[in-house]
This record gives C-alpha cells, structure tokens and sequence, in this order.
C-alpha cells in the first residue's frame, strides 16, 4: 500500500483527489489548518478514512512533522490561497502561502523523505497576458496578478528542486476546472448557485464582472487523474492540462439560466466591484504533450460540467430551504 500526503484537501481538488487515491488502495494524509468552525463539507463522505494531520503551509515545522508522520512515496501540494481576486487586497498572504508555501513544502519533503514523488498545483494564471495561443509547456509567463506572480514562483521553486537535488518533482498546467465543490466565490459556481437561488425564488438579481472572459474550463475530477498520472511516471516533468475549448463567461452565463428555461440577461447586472485591476482576457491550453505521454483525456464536456453543478446547487439550495437554513427573502 501506497502513502499519499496531500496538502489542501479540504479544498475542491484536493476531496476529488483523496476520493481517487482512497480507490486505488492509497493510504492517505490530509494536511488540514486549524479554522474556528468544521468546514469538511467536500470531503465529509470519506472523512474517517483519512489520516488527518493538523499543519499549515506558512509553518515549516508542522510541514516537516506531518511529512514525517505521513511518510509518503507521493505528496501532492495543492494548498493555496487560490482566490485571484483575494490576491490584491492580500498580496502577502497570498505570497507566503502560495509562493512560499511551497518552498516550505519541497523543503520538508527534502528534509525529511527526498524521495517520495513530489506535484506541484501550478496553474494557467502564470500565462496571464497573451503571449501565445494556445499555451503550452514553453509559453513564457506573464502573470497579471499577485496569485499568478506567486505561482510563478511555486512553479520555479519546483523546477529548481528537481534540478539542484533530484528530487523527482513535477508540476501540473492546469487550467480552470470546476465542479459542484467549487468555491462559491469562483465564477461558475457563484453563477449555478445563483441560477439555483433565483429559479427558487431567494434571488432576484446577479451581480458580474467581466462578461468577455475567456477560459477555457474542464471538470475537476478529470483534472485530479492527471495530477496522479504524473506521479506515475519514470521522470519528472511539467505538464498542461486543459480541455482546449474556449468559453466566455457570457456563454457560460447562457448554459446555466437556459438549463433551467430562464434568460440571463433578465438577472445579470453589470457591477464594477467585480472588474479586477488587471484582467486575464483569454487562457486556451494545448494539452498535447499530457495527452501523449500519460494517456490523459477529458471526460466530462463543459456543458455537461455547467448543468451538474446547477443540478446540485438546486438540490443544496432545496434542502436549505426544507431546512430553513437560509430566510426566504
Ligand atoms: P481551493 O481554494 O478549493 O482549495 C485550497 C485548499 O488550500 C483548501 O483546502 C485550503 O484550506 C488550503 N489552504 C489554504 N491556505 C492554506 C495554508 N496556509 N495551509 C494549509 N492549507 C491551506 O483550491 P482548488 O482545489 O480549486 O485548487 C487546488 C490547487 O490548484 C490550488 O493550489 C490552486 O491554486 C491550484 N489551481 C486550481 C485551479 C482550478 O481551476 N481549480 C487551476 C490551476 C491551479 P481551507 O479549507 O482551510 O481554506
Ligand atoms: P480565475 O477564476 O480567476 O480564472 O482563477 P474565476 O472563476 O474567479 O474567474 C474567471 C473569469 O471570470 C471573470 N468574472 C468573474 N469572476 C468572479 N470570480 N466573479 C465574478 O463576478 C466575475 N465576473 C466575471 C473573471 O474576471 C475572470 O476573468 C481560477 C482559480 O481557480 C485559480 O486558483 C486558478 O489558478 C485559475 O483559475 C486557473
């Protein structure tokens, strides 16, 4: 049996990966901070089959410990505060975790068991401002904001680990992906949770940034099989995954409300609290490179991705109400 520590699995990615690890056999450690009140919403189902370690990732010891307690063939660092738009007001923060944090990372697995295979979440932000289209694993980085600096950073950091001690550590590309367990805040989910509350009556209106947007959006338990796959392989390497398919977020905005028969452009409203300081205008992913070297492949299309999460934000918002969780308003 495999051990597996994975950083940030409270998050998305990280519940999507421990639930395809713990089917494999892995045995697997979950990095969790301290917070106030619970929040295993997105890994509630497999909680008691997961190892829990208490640690942060601005805090070396505790990395060093959990390493230690854990010791893991595969450490997957998916911990980050991943929020662009947070990333402004909390530059700092933003650096010391998902800059930093990293090092700490490498540095505890270096420390501590330098050769369990190592994954790095580095993402599609870092290509920022169009230098090319589509990216690949050679388009230079241009990132547009505190998070992308960051993680270009982390993605640096990883290169130079493998380079200057052999450590056997790869980073993913990935480019968005989302998922019913996507942070409300994020926009596909902000958009099904409203289609949800307006469709039932708790909402009249949608408040949006730029519509104009484009990205280029995949599910994330597709995404969460080639972070593994890289951990497979002979050699460590750097890999784009995408799903070479470009959406406004105006289109996405039309899957959403016309899954439910209503028309977007009844609810949108244009507020500028939502336009960023500096914009990413496009990200499109070539994958070529993930696609023949580990065999990966999407599965789950961007429309199919859309619906699913509207149908399970009904569910949630129906079951809140029976509940009386949230006041009708
Ligand atoms: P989420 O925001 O859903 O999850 C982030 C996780 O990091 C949470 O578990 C959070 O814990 C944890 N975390 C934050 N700060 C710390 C800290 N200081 N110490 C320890 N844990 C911390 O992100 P996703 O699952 O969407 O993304 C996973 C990773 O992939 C991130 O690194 C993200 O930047 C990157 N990425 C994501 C993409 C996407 O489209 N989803 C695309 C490309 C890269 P808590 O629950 O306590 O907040
Ligand atoms: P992104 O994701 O910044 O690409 O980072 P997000 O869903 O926040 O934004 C995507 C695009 O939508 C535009 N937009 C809005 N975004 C939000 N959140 N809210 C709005 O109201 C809104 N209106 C328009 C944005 O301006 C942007 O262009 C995600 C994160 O998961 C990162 O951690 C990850 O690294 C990248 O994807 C790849």
């Amino acid at each position: 049996m495999k051990n597996a520590l994975i950083t940030g699995i409270t998050g998305q990615d990280g519940s999507y990966l421990a639930e395809l690890l713990l089917q494999k056999g892995y045995k697997v450690y979950g990095l969790r901070r301290r917070t106030s009140t619970p929040n295993y919403e997105n890994v509630e189902h497999i909680r008691k089959e997961i190892e829990w370690i208490s640690g942060d990732l601005t805090d070396l010891a505790s990395l060093i410990q959990a390493v230690q307690i854990s010791m893991p063939d595969e450490v997957y660092n998916l911990a980050a505060q991943s929020f662009v738009e947070t990333s402004w007001p909390q530059p700092l923060l933003t650096g010391q975790i998902t800059a930093l944090g990293v090092t700490n990372m490498l540095e505890a697995v270096r420390m501590a068991r330098p050769y369990a295979k190592f994954y790095q979440a580095s993402s599609s932000e870092m290509f920022g401002k169009v230098v090319e289209t589509p990216q690949t694993e050679v388009t230079p980085f241009y990132p547009r904001s505190p998070y992308g600096v960051s993680k270009a950073y982390g993605h640096w950091i990883t290169v130079n680990y493998r380079e200057s001690f052999d450590m056997f550590a790869s980073s993913g590309i990935l480019f968005n992906h989302e998922s019913p367990r996507r942070g409300v805040e994020f926009v596909s989910r902000k958009v099904t949770d409203a289609v949800a509350r307006i469709k039932l009556g708790m909402q009249n209106e949608l408040r949006m940034g730029n519509l104009d947007a484009k990205r280029d959006w995949g599910y994330a338990g597709d995404f969460v099989k080639a972070m593994w796959l890289m951990l497979q392989q002979d050699t460590p390497d750097d890999f784009v995954i995408s799903t070479g398919e470009l959406h406004t977020v105006r289109e996405l905005l039309d899957v959403a409300f016309s899954y439910v028969d209503l028309n977007y452009m009844d609810y949108v409203v244009m507020d500028p609290k939502f336009i960023r300081p500096a914009e990413v205008d496009l990200l499109l992913g070539d994958c070529t490179k993930a696609k023949l070297t580990l065999g990966w492949k999407q599965e789950v299309s961007f429309t199919k991705m859309i619906q699913m999460m509207v149908e399970a934000d009904i569910k949630r918002v129906e079951w809140e109400l029976r509940t009386k969780l949230i006041p009708v308003i």
